[in-house]
């Protein structure tokens, strides 16, 4: 598993006890984003940790989701977030956590949208997916629920679905487009690296 990295926080609990964790993040090209998750068959205390430490990881990023195979588990399950603070929409669900999730129904029309990924940082590009899905997914204790989504969360929806059967956002570009997105990420990685170093040495985290 990823290093964990406590955040500290006025009158909490001691560090070993429920301590919510900012867990590093995998990189492209690393093995552990192609792998086929397993289903989520146990709804434990453990489980529970890692959603809570998934949680956070992504706001801290920040992102709109997060997938298990992203901290190095491969485990069906996402958390996304696609509300947009300056711009709140009472019909955005907020916070989800999706374990085992499935599409059952996608759109015909599509939508194209500029996507970045966690694990690629600094490389965006265009995708074409259905606009509209219905997923069916369990909650964090394990119980049914459908989520439908349009638009940026419909394409959070199958970015992070996708992440879960080892498919990344590069896998739709061109070859064009897959050279040009390589040669930027090249330049980004390191930029991402010795900022990440720098930012955990202010904390007095270890490297
Ligand atoms: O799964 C991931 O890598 C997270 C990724 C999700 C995503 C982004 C764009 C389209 C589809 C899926 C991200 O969150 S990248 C960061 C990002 O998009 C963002 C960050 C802060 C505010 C708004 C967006
Ligand atoms: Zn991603």
């Amino acid at each position: 598993m990823g290093q964990r990295h406590h955040k500290q926080k006025a009158a909490s609990p001691p560090a070993s006890v429920n301590a919510v964790a900012v867990l590093d993040i995998v990189l492209y090209p690393d093995d552990r984003l192609r792998a086929k998750c397993k289903p989520v068959e146990s709804f434990d205390d453990e489980l529970q940790a890692l959603i809570d430490d998934m949680i956070e990881t992504m706001y801290d990023a920040p992102g709109i989701g997060l997938a298990a195979p992203q901290v190095g588990r491969d485990l069906q399950l996402t958390v996304i977030d696609t509300r947009d603070r300056e711009k709140p929409d009472p019909d955005n669900p907020g916070l989800l956590v999706l374990i085992n999730p499935r599409i059952v129904e996608k759109s015909s029309e599509t939508l194209t949208w500029e996507e970045g990924c966690l694990s690629i940082p600094g490389v965006f590009d265009d995708v074409t997916r259905p606009k509209r899905v219905v997923v069916e997914a369990l909650d964090r204790h394990g119980e049914p629920f459908t989520i439908e989504g349009e638009e940026l969360l419909a394409i959070c929806l199958q970015h992070e679905i996708d992440h879960l059967k080892g498919v990344l956002f590069l896998d739709y570009l061109s070859r064009l487009k897959m050279r040009m997105a390589m040669k930027t990420y090249k330049r980004t990685k390191a930029g991402y690296l010795a900022d990440l170093k720098k930012k955990r040495e202010e904390k007095g985290d270890p490297a």
